[in-house]
């Protein structure tokens, strides 16, 4: 008998960090994405960004969900002429801390006891917090995380008969993506839903620049640690020197464009280096890392865009400077 020996693999493949900064950093216009903010310390930076009191994106929708809760779960259960009969389902993208969301939560609990929520993550870790603190805080909640990364597809549990279901994709998550990837995900979300379920799409509105950059550059520089920290990220992950005194936080507001920007800028000529990616990348003095954008959209696009991949819009809550958007569409 003879034995064959099975082929060795010598190359490993990258890991997704991995690949997608040595795609970024070898580009010409050098770019990182903003994925890449979220590990626990950048996460942790977030929650401390929505308390700065520049950043109104969060305090704005959740003062909307305090004001319309109510009336928002009752359209969304409205899915036909024996409403009273739709029990809903309701499922988070990007769930993250889930903060805003109790307030639906309770609402949904006042109109139907219990009510099944779906957080969707592709953190399990960050998913079992949320499923800990929510079911100890609002009784008659039973929450069933679902480890996903819904850009690539929405795969969801089938509905039990009566049930309807409303996705939430709130705090302008949407606005992190390209106009056309934008679409693309409301697409996938619809290709995940029946006729009847609800999408309530939260998105930032076109305000003055003053305002807008002030959201994102905050007096404390919050945003600023939040920024660099994916600099810190690459040091810690793939042993990179990058010397965080010499990176600056930088926003920009491109209004062709109707995006803010955050980049950050090399303070003098360096060159960084990437032994976990065999790498080393010269920086010259005020040269970008482009590592965010965040659309702010016109009044009236967010329900274009619903329309768009296939939701009929229904109602848009806002508040009374028109500075944020709560769209629900159904899925047609
Ligand atoms: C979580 C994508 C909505 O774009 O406002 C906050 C992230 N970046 N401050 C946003 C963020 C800088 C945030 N989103």
């Amino acid at each position: 008998m003879t034995t064959t020996a099975l082929p060795q693999i010598t190359e490993q493949v990258e890991t997704p960090v991995a690949s997608a900064v040595r795609v970024g950093l070898c580009a010409y216009k050098k770019r990182l994405p903003p994925w890449l903010f979220y590990d626990s310390d950048g996460s942790r930076l977030f929650d401390e960004i929505t308390q700065v009191s520049e950043y109104y994106l969060t305090r704005i929708e959740r003062e909307i969900f305090t004001a319309h809760a109510a009336d928002l779960i009752a359209q969304a259960g409205q899915a036909g002429q024996s409403d009273s009969l739709v029990r809903l389902r309701i499922t988070e993208l990007g769930a993250g801390s889930a903060d805003k969301t109790r307030l639906l939560l309770k609402a949904a609990v006042e109109r139907q006891q219990t009510v099944l929520y779906e957080p969707v993550d592709v953190s399990a870790s960050a998913l079992e917090s949320a499923r800990e603190r929510i079911e100890r805080e609002i009784p008659g909640v039973e929450v069933v995380p679902r480890v996903m990364d819904y850009t690539r597809g929405l795969d969801l549990e089938p509905l039990v008969e009566g049930e309807s279901r409303m996705v939430l994709y709130i705090g302008s998550s949407i606005g992190n993506f390209e106009p056309h990837e934008a679409a693309g995900i409301l697409e996938i979300i619809r290709a995940g839903l029946e006729p009847g379920d609800t999408l309530l799409l939260g998105v930032d509105l076109r305000k003055d620049e003053a305002t807008l950059l002030a959201a994102y550059d905050d007096a404390e520089g919050v945003t600023a640690r939040f920024n660099l920290n994916v600099l810190a990220r690459l040091n810690r992950e793939l042993a990179a020197d990058f010397d965080l005194e010499s990176f600056a936080h930088c926003a920009v507001w491109n209004s062709d464009k109707s995006r803010i920007e955050m980049h950050l800028e090399s303070l003098t000529d360096q060159r960084v280096k990437l032994p976990a990616l065999d790498l080393e990348v010269e920086f010259a003095a005020g040269e970008r890392i482009h590592t965010e954008n965040s659309y702010k959209y016109a009044p009236g696009q967010a329900e274009g865009m619903l329309s768009a991949a296939g939701f009929k819009p229904e109602i848009t809550w806002t508040d009374p400077r028109g500075w944020f958007a709560v769209c629900l569409g159904r899925a047609e």
